[in-house]
């Protein structure tokens, strides 16, 4: 089998790539030819996968490629991914996030070999917007139903919640969603579209919160042991945190809104779910998510205790440069299809993401001195 992986230098595509090739595929991955080295996340297994060069708002090196290479499946993980982003550069993103899709799936359409080719497509729980549905949660109780209290209601949202996108980079995978379904129904592609919610790794991208969040900390922790300092010898000004309020400093977590709930799982995961998407006999769009959602400040509760601190509301000031100009408040993800139709599970839970990103960036922060940010 052979697999073309759009994205492949991102997160997903670097955890896509080692799936694909421990199954044995022939994986080829493009990358878009950059000033800076993009192969870090899939330096290891290079030797494994051929890279081309493309980029997806070519249509005419995405035509080149898909006929070249012939591919049995193509998955695009290429996008401007980043929300706040999106705001600022909307029309990048739009083109980027929306119209690469449109070139991957006309080349699909006029490449002699569209009833031979499967497509994944990389929705998003952004598309859901401030939306969600509301279903009731019977516990189990022999207590009659009438004079029961415990009857628990849930918000969600699944493939049949309706969306109402709230930024350039949602509404560009809306379209692009809707593209894939288009494609489906018109021409007959195996075209299908995962509606993945959040997933994070040790890998992801240092402008996403979760990241953002066990980078610093990392960072901080090793700060303070090369400085021989406990929290207790600390004193926090408005954007530093000092050594007994001297002058040997370190700036505070800078971060936007704590009450944002996200369901948040592991990438790991979320590309076995792609893969088992693509493996059935008729296409279809999938939610995926772990079915819990957490807010930002569970997040931090548990990046801090990693590393033995309970009260980190001294370290963190709010910044309105990190809200966005309209929020998505609220994602819980209910992946019952998911799980019926694909057999698919998540094994890695939200507490154990945590930790294997803090052991990370831990581990980074001390093998990387001179990247602390220290004035
Ligand atoms: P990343 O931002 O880590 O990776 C994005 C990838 O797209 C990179 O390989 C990047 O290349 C590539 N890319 C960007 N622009 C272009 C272009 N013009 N031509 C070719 N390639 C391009 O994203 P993730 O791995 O986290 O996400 C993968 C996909 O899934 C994205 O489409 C994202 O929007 C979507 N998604 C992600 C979720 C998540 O929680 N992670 C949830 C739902 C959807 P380069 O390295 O050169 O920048
Ligand atoms: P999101 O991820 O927008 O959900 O998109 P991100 O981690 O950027 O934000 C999550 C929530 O945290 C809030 N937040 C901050 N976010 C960032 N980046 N930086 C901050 O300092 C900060 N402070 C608070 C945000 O406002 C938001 O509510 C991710 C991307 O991977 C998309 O590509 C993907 O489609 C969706 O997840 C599902």
């Amino acid at each position: 089998m052979k697999a073309i992986i759009f994205g492949i230098t991102g997160q997903d595509g670097s955890y896509l790539a080692e799936l694909l090739s421990s199954k044995g595929y022939e994986v080829i991955g493009v990358t878009r030819r950059v000033s800076v080295d993009t192969l870090q996340r899939i330096s290891h297994i290079l030797p494994q996968i051929s890279i081309v060069e493309g980029d997806i708002t070519d249509a005419f090196s995405v035509s080149n490629i898909i006929k070249e290479h012939e591919p049995d499946e193509v998955y695009n993980l290429a996008a401007q991914s980043h929300v706040g982003t999106s705001f600022k550069q909307p029309s990048l993103t739009w083109d980027v996030t929306a119209g690469g899709v449109l070139n991957i799936l006309e080349a699909i359409r006029y490449s002699g070999r569209r009833g031979s080719i499967k497509f994944y497509q990389a929705s998003s729980s952004e598309m859901f917007g401030k939306n969600y549905d509301t279903r009731e949660i019977i516990p189990y109780n022999p207590e009659p139903l009438t004079t029961r209290s415990d009857v628990i209601e849930i918000n969600y949202q699944d493939e049949d919640t309706a969306f109402t996108p709230q930024s350039p980079y949602a509404i560009a995978k809306l379209a692009a969603h809707h593209l894939v379904r288009n494609y489906r129904d018109s021409y007959g592609i195996f075209a299908c579209s995962g509606i993945l919610f959040n997933h994070e790794s040790e890998r992801r991208g240092e402008k996403f919160v979760t990241r953002k969040i066990t980078k610093w900390v990392g960072e901080f922790v090793e700060w303070m042991e090369r400085r021989d300092v406990a929290p207790s010898g600390l004193v926090a000004d408005e954007d530093n945190i000092r050594i007994g309020g001297g002058d040997i400093r370190f700036p505070k977590l800078r971060l936007g809104n704590l009450d944002a709930c996200r369901d948040w799982g592991h990438a790991e995961d979320y590309v076995r779910a792609m893969w088992l998407m693509v493996q059935q006999e008729v296409p279809d769009d999938y939610v995926v998510a772990t079915g819990e959602t957490h807010s930002v400040r569970d997040f931090l509760d548990i990046a801090f205790a990693c590393v033995g601190i309970d009260e980190w509301d001294n370290y963190v000031v709010i910044d309105p440069e990190f809200y966005r100009p309209a929020e998505v408040d609220y994602l819980l993800g209910s992946p019952d299809k998911a799980k019926s139709n694909l057999g698919w599970n998540p094994d890695v839970s939200f507490e154990d993401l945590v930790h294997r990103m803090m052991e990370k960036d831990i581990n980074e922060a001390k093998l990387q001195r001179s990247r602390v940010q220290e004035v």
